[in-house]
């Protein structure tokens, strides 16, 4: 008998123009599992309303964050590709589970923790929540593996303890889904404050790449990147400037960081930010320049995430007549 493929289930907010962070630490992984599982990407525009959004935008960067998964190279038809707002069963499982996570477990949430300082004015009860929300997207696919960078982890782990707790209460309903990280690239630093993470929604736009800059920009922005004063290329996770642009260079040539050493051994950082800057704008424009392609057919990735979610709703909605039917909702045919 044939085994059943493993699920996987990971998304993007459109929150922002996508960088490389998005794409080092999430998106060029995807396209490298798409062969081997059963994989489902959502673009997760619920999950972008914690944060206010300019609606024009929010519907215009759901389709760009949907081509730009495209042209990373995701096939629609091996993957099932949609929007998160348009299969109601996220926000309806979300609601369920949100009565099996605890306050304190919410409380601990580094990235609640750091959002809630960055949107002082606008510290909101979604805000707080969404890792329950995100717990819902993972849990109604039965995915067993979610790739994301490290700064989901947490999240993945408190998603797997309200599986385990759902679970324990009734029976098993849930498959307990596993983080999945790559080697290189799961953080990805500032450039202007290499101690904090590469983001979307920074912002400086000097502090990221994004994966739409031309060239002339991300050598501008390699170029201007905050080092220190040691002019040594030589990986210390204490010099987060320079061990971070040789983790961006790693990523984008193969190479690892001692051939990296010897590569640049004896000369500057001016030298060595110039071939970072060459080595993203070449590992990115294969990406805008399908962008550009796919996006002049609005049409087209209108049907693919017509499509896609007619297949996770399908999926959605089994997983949830089965919580529903567990935690004692009355149930009638229709
Ligand atoms: N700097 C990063 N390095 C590696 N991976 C990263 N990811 C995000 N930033 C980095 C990974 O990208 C995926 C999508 O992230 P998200 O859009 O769901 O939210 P996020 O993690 O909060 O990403 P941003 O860019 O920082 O968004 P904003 O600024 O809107 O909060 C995830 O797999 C994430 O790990």
């Amino acid at each position: 008998m044939e085994q059943q493929k493993k699920t996987i289930l990971s998304g993007v907010q459109p929150s922002g123009q996508l960088t490389i962070g998005n794409y080092l630490g999430a998106l060029r992984n995807w396209d490298m599992l798409q062969d081997e599982y059963d994989c489902l990407y959502c673009v997760v525009d619920l999950h972008a309303i914690t944060v206010r959004q300019n609606p024009a935008e929010l519907r215009r960067r759901t389709l760009e964050t949907l081509a730009i998964y495209i042209a990373c190279g995701l096939d629609p038809q091996k993957n099932t590709l949609f929007v998160q707002s348009h299969v109601p069963a996220h926000a309806e499982l979300s609601w369920v589970l949100g009565c099996y996570t605890m306050f304190g477990e919410l409380s601990r949430m580094t990235q609640f923790k750091d959002k809630s300082l960055k949107n002082a004015q606008n510290v909101n009860a979604g805000l707080f929540t969404y890792p329950v929300l995100m717990a819902a997207d993972i849990l109604l696919y039965q995915a067993d593996l979610v790739p994301v960078g490290i700064d989901q982890k947490q999240h993945i782990e408190l998603a797997r303890d309200i599986a385990e707790r759902f679970n324990a209460a009734y029976s098993p309903t849930f498959t307990v889904p596993e983080p999945y990280m790559p080697k290189a690239g799961a953080k990805i630093m500032s450039l202007s404050e290499p101690e904090k993470k590469m983001s979307k929604s920074d912002d400086n736009p000097g502090a990221a790449i994004y994966l739409n800059d031309s060239r002339d920009d991300i050598i501008r922005k390699f170029k201007r990147a905050v080092t220190d004063s040691e002019m040594l290329i030589k990986y210390d996770t204490d010099r987060m400037g320079i061990a971070n642009l040789m983790n961006i260079y790693s990523c984008f040539t193969g190479k690892d960081h001692s051939e990296i050493e010897r590569e640049f051994d004896g000369k500057g950082y001016a030298e060595f930010k110039l071939a970072v800057g060459e080595a993203c704008a070449d590992g990115l424009k294969p990406i805008q320049e399908k962008f550009a392609m796919l996006l002049e057919n609005k049409d087209e990735l209108e049907k693919i995430m017509i499509s896609g979610a007619e297949r996770a709703n399908y999926l959605a909605r089994k997983t949830l007549s089965k919580v529903y039917r567990k935690v004692g909702f009355y149930q009638v045919k229709s």
